[in-house]
């Protein structure tokens, strides 16, 4: 199958059905993938979603390594996604979920195209710890990069903990995160590309390609900087980042 549409229709159906499909049978390109990814998100905003930034993927060595796919990669994050900090997340809505910790940004000013470290440190109004939900449509979690890509790189959910001012340095920051007050996985900010900033530029240059930019609000997620840890009914699930504090949620039926 090679219709884009067709292809962003069953992503969009097997999130709404919480039922995985088999890895693509063809192998899209690039940007085929981002193409099918702004298809598939037409769905949710026609749904009545509204989209809040973005999402980094395989930003870390433990994440390219989790799933064996080491192209970068960016997906888009909607309203819809949002759970509070302390909130939960409904198991019934999802395949097989997996949590992540990591560093969020706040944009405070637009980014678009290349962008220097401290061009995109400037634009930063505030970061904060942060959880991501991601939950692969494929079975087995199991795709190439052109699949996620098109699967809006497994966003699924995500929640954001308190919000700081950016002169807070967070180049090599603890982060931990918790299940069922068991520390499982246990990293560095500086996993995340070396330095979380490099995700924002990142986040900006990957986008212009697809002629897109960031804008002012734009909640844009730095990506996993552990592998990321599966999920069951009943789990209460926590990062905490030194300096940044913690954000958290439960698992519901
Ligand atoms: C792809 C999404 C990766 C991250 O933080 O690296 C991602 C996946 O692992 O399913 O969200
Ligand atoms: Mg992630």
């Amino acid at each position: 199958m090679n219709d884009l549409a067709s292809i962003a229709a069953l992503l969009d159906n097997a999130a709404v059905e919480a039922t995985a499909i088999p890895q693509l049978d063809t192998e899209l390109t690039i940007d085929e993938s981002y193409k099918v990814q702004k298809l598939l998100i037409g769905h949710r905003t026609r749904r009545g979603e509204r989209q809040i930034g973005i999402k980094m993927g395989l930003t870390s060595k433990a994440k390219m390594a989790q799933v064996n796919v080491s192209e970068m990669s960016w997906g888009r994050l909607t309203d819809g996604m949002l759970i509070e900090d302390g909130g939960s997340l409904q198991m019934s809505r999802m395949v097989h979920p997996r949590a992540e910790p990591e560093i969020a940004f706040r944009l405070g000013r637009s980014l678009k195209g290349n962008v220097t470290a401290m061009e995109a440190w400037l634009a930063i109004e505030g970061v904060a710890p942060a959880i991501e939900i991601i939950d692969s449509r494929y079975k087995n979690f199991k795709f190439r990069a052109s699949d996620v890509i098109a699967d809006n790189s497994s966003s699924s959910a995500l929640v954001v903990g308190p919000w700081h001012k950016p002169d807070i340095d967070f180049a090599n920051l603890g982060m931990v995160l918790e299940i069922d007050g068991q520390p499982l996985a246990i990293a560095s900010s500086a996993a995340i590309l070396g330095h979380p900033i490099r995700s924002l530029v990142a986040a900006s240059r990957l986008m212009a390609l697809r002629g897109e930019s960031l804008q002012v609000g734009d909640i844009v997620m730095s990506g996993g900087a552990t592998a990321a840890e599966p999920l069951k009914v009943g789990n209460r699930v926590r990062v905490r980042v030194e300096k940044l504090g913690s954000a958290c949620f439960q698992v519901d039926p």
